[in-house]
């Protein structure tokens, strides 16, 4: 760690230097110098604590910022300064920490393998060390306390329960057996777990903020999207050493963050969604990957045209070029077509993988979160659903000609949505608003709501999960003295009720592994 330590301020000397730590320090820098550096780090980039700045903060607000240096954070090595420090200097430390960095961080190959450790103490065994189904764990992530809890699917007992990064994000990955699982916190740290052991096998950080990963078909490569530096980094699975890095950059040079990358396992790929720039990479993940070409120019000499260079093998890139930057995605079941949000949070833009271009336009307003749609089968068509995050509803759409089917009025804008293939009904979060505490469950035949379930009054209620067979869901108590609620997915009524500390997500192993058409992938 120490070593890390060394390595994550080298990093940081060129901020230091060139940002205002170099001349004057305002007071805010100074009383961040004085009693925030040791552990976040000189230029905020994180180091035993984690990085201050607003890529990692989300959506947090300045008077809880400042209730966090007031009182210190519960279970952490993070003290309370409200003794030490005036409410104008906590004031300052929050305005501080909330302000962008000046400039880009360097996070390189160097960096990233510094910070790699792989744990001396891991043994591989050949069977699990529990006596439970391994294929209906479920991994429970709790950011109340920065937790991972793995749970037996069947009897709903937690089997063992270990500390992660601060602020993990995203969907866990799992490898195509089940064996292992990788996190990954916004602060660019990827953790590899075994879950027949047990164990944590290592962990690197990738980036200095990241987004999500995603894991290659045959399970040896997982991708980190990455807004700071702006590049997507590929890691062996096995090791976690560094593969490939790709800076984000689309053809012309401009550079981009990553919002996220995707698996797409009919298409043994990685497709890359770009925040800035009108591109969407998909980069192969077979060796034997077709060659693609990088651009094409006209030869007077040869009266042709002739390509420009190709880009062949194991991580071949290909750049789709669309026409304005898309995010958020969803694919259909044959990963042929994919869907994306606009930046005017109001237009569903479908591109065709197979042609690399856009086809269809679809309005959507009110933010549609795509990534967290789900599909089903609906009188021999194709749909998916949607929740939005700022309107009350749920669009469905018919994937076979993109048009919406159907808008359901919900009690608010959801955030996750669930369904399992042997489940007659999908399950939706009212994630904002003064219904948060309400989920709806919707008839997938019908496509109306059958039943509103208000787990605890006044408490966020948020993102199911089934587990293998489609008979439970799992759902969320979102507080920190919060709970996972087991229902019984037919009669649905609660049957057990576990504590956990603000359970953000919680993902079954088969339905993971097996591309569940209910779940997120
Ligand atoms: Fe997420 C998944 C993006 C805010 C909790 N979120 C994802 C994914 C993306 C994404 C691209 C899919 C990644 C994957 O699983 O591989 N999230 C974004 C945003 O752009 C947004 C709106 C703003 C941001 O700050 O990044 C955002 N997300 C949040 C939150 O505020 C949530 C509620 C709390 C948190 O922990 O940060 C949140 N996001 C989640 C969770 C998943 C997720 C729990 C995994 C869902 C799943 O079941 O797969």
């Amino acid at each position: 760690m120490k070593r890390f330590i060394a390595i994550l301020e080298v990093a940081a000397l060129s901020f230091v230097c060139s940002s205002a730590f170099a001349g004057e320090l305002s007071s805010a820098e100074t009383l961040y110098r004085d009693n925030c550096a040791e552990c976040h780090g000189p230029a905020r980039l994180g180091a035993i604590g984690p990085s201050l700045i607003p890529e990692s903060l989300g959506r947090q607000k300045k008077e809880a910022l400042q209730a966090v240096i007031a009182n210190g954070r519960a279970q952490t090595q993070m003290p309370a300064f409200a003794d030490a420090l005036g409410e104008d200097e906590i004031a300052a430390l929050a305005d501080f920490i909330m302000k962008p960095l000046g400039e880009m961080p360097v996070w390189g190959k160097a960096e990233i393998e510094a910070s790699r450790m792989l744990n001396a103490d891991y043994k591989s065994v050949s069977e699990p060390v529990f006596d439970a189904d391994r294929y209906n764990l479920f991994v429970v992530v709790e950011t109340g306390d920065h937790h991972a809890t793995i749970l037996n699917g069947e009897s709903f007992e937690p089997i063992t329960r270990f500390k992660t990064h601060y602020a993990l994000h995203g969907g866990p990955k799992f490898t195509p057996d089940g064996r292992f699982v990788f996190f990954m916190s916004r602060d660019g740290w990827v953790t590899k777990y075994d879950l027949y052991g047990l164990q944590k096998v290592g962990e690197v950080r990738a980036a200095i903020n990241a987004r999500n990963i995603a894991i290659s078909k045959d399970g040896k490569h997982l991708a980190v999207a990455n807004y700071l530096p702006h590049s997507l980094v590929v890691l062996s699975t096995d090791d976690l050493s560094v593969e490939k890095i790709f800076e984000a950059e689309d053809s012309k040079g401009n550079s981009s963050r990553v919002s996220a990358v995707y698996q797409a396992p009919e298409r043994d790929s990685f497709i890359v969604a770009l925040k800035d720039v009108a591109e969407i990479w998909e980069i192969a993940t077979d060796p034997n990957a077709k060659p693609v070409y990088t651009g094409f120019v006209h030869s007077h000499e040869k009266g042709m045209v002739e390509a420009l260079a190709v880009e062949k093998g194991l991580f071949a890139r290909r750049r789709i070029e669309v026409s304005e930057p898309l995010d958020d995605f969803f694919f259909d079941p044959g990963y042929r077509n994919l869907i994306g949000s606009a930046r005017d949070g109001g237009t569903g833009v479908v591109v065709n993988l197979i042609v690399g271009r856009e086809i269809a336009r679809l309005p959507l307003p009110g933010f549609p979160h795509l990534g967290s749609g789900i599909t089903w089968m609906w009188r021999g068509r194709p749909v998916m659903a949607t929740p939005h995050l700022k309107e009350a509803k749920i669009s469905v759409i018919a994937m076979d000609d993109w048009s919406v089917l159907k808008t359901i009025e919900t009690d608010g804008p959801g955030f996750f949505m669930r369904s399992h293939e042997n489940s007659r009904y999908a399950w939706t979060d009212v994630f904002f608003g003064p219904n948060k505490d309400v989920m709806h469950i919707i008839d997938k035949e019908t496509l109306e709501i059958v039943k509103t379930v208000r787990p605890e009054p006044g408490k966020t209620a948020a993102h199911v999960e089934f587990d293998r067979e489609g008979k439970h869901a799992l759902v969320s108590l979102w507080e920190d003295d919060g709970a996972v609620i087991v229902y019984d997915a037919e009669t649905l009524e609660e049957i057990k009720r576990l504590p956990m500390r603000k359970p953000s997500g919680k993902y079954n192993v088969w339905n993971k592994i097996t591309f569940s058409e209910g779940t997120s992938h």
